[in-house]
């Protein structure tokens, strides 16, 4: 039981199994507010000055928030509402979903890898594959009825930002716009829409622990109301404020083996909260299996030798999911 959904689950105090050793707790009262997180107006229109800031923002944080991106706000509003509106079903009717293999390419989960993690998370999701359209949405949830139409619209909008953000990190690194996409390949877009249930013991446990991403390029709608993404910076850990129009970029594994390192993957982690559930919406952007990632020519060499060594991004992700989630960097494993 402890393995299935936490939502819609009255818990009057944290199950055993949730409780993390006391030195690996959130410490919710000694986190800091992030106060100047890069945030980039990307309707701006001098546009060396958004690969400036594009650059700078992903050498020095690994993040950075993204505001007059052209996702209109009423679907940002709906994909949150018919979100909400799914976490709220019955059990029972979420239950017709739940899955914890991550081959699948829809499914509700709970925590984040529940065969192979020893203390689990508070947080439920469902993640979906999200390209190509026509072949993944006739598997996604049909309830609530509008699901699939808020969410397709919101996928493909997405994808158009992410790759336009791709065309700006690959110039901001002195490389031809479309030189990362061409070796991304045709790029997978998988969603999870995490759902985060108040927790009744908030300090001893995480929605999610620290990770880093191990795909491309994640983009990440956070729900307004309850914060709780955290982010690593200079070894502490700093609250990011959710902004109202802005999503939350991060630069994923992938885009920092590109990069030769010198662009970072970011480490953060979800805290949960006593009073609220919160809810966040990730897209991740993912090579295509076969894409072999190797750093350009141009990053490389001299001064400057491979940090990684070329592998294809299929063995990456098998890799990625054989482990549990807050061990050391999955791409420590692909270092030269
Ligand atoms: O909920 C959040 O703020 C973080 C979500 C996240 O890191 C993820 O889905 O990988």
């Amino acid at each position: 039981m402890e393995t299935k959904v936490i939502s819609g689950v009255h818990f009057s105090s944290l199950p055993a199994s949730y409780i993390r050793p006391e030195s690996d707790r959130p410490k919710l009262s000694e986190i800091e507010e992030f106060d100047n997180v890069p945030v980039i107006d990307l309707g701006c229109e001098d546009h060396n000055l958004i690969v400036k800031q594009i650059g700078d923002a992903c050498r020095e944080y690994g993040f950075f928030q993204v505001i007059n991106h052209g996702v209109s706000k009423a679907l940002v509003d709906n994909i949150l509402c018919v979100a909400h509106e799914f976490f709220d079903l019955s059990v029972e009717e979420k239950m017709k979903l739940y899955s914890d293999d991550p081959t699948k390419t829809m499914r509700l989960s709970t925590s984040f890898n529940v065969k192979k993690e020893t203390v689990h998370n508070w947080r439920d999701y469902l993640r979906l594959h999200c390209y190509p359209l026509e072949k993944y949405v006739p598997e996604w949830p049909s309830n609530p009825s509008s699901f699939k139409d808020v969410v397709s619209t919101y996928c493909a909008e997405i994808r158009q930002l992410g790759l336009r953000l791709q065309e700006d990190i690959s110039e901001s690194l002195g490389l031809d716009k479309d030189n990362l996409k061409n070796v991304l390949g045709d790029q997978g877009q998988h969603m999870a829409v995490n759902y985060y249930p108040a927790c009744p013991e908030p300090e001893l446990t995480y929605g999610l622990p620290a990770h880093t991403d191990p795909n491309a390029l994640t983009i990440l709608l956070q729900d307004l109301q309850v914060a709780g993404l955290q982010v690593l910076k200079d070894g502490k850990w700093l609250a990011i404020k959710p902004q109202p129009g802005a999503f939350v970029i991060n630069i994923g594994d992938q885009l920092q083996a590109l990069s030769n390192g010198k662009y970072k993957s970011v480490w953060h982690r979800a805290v949960v909260n006593a009073d609220k559930a919160r809810l966040s919406v990730a897209s991740f952007l993912c090579p295509c299996d076969s894409a072999n990632i190797s750093a350009p020519k141009g990053l490389t060499g001299g001064e400057d030798p491979a940090v990684y060594r070329d592998y294809t991004y299929n063995e990456y992700y098998k890799k990625f999911w054989s482990r549990n989630l807050d061990q050391e960097h999955c791409l420590e494993l692909f270092k030269n």
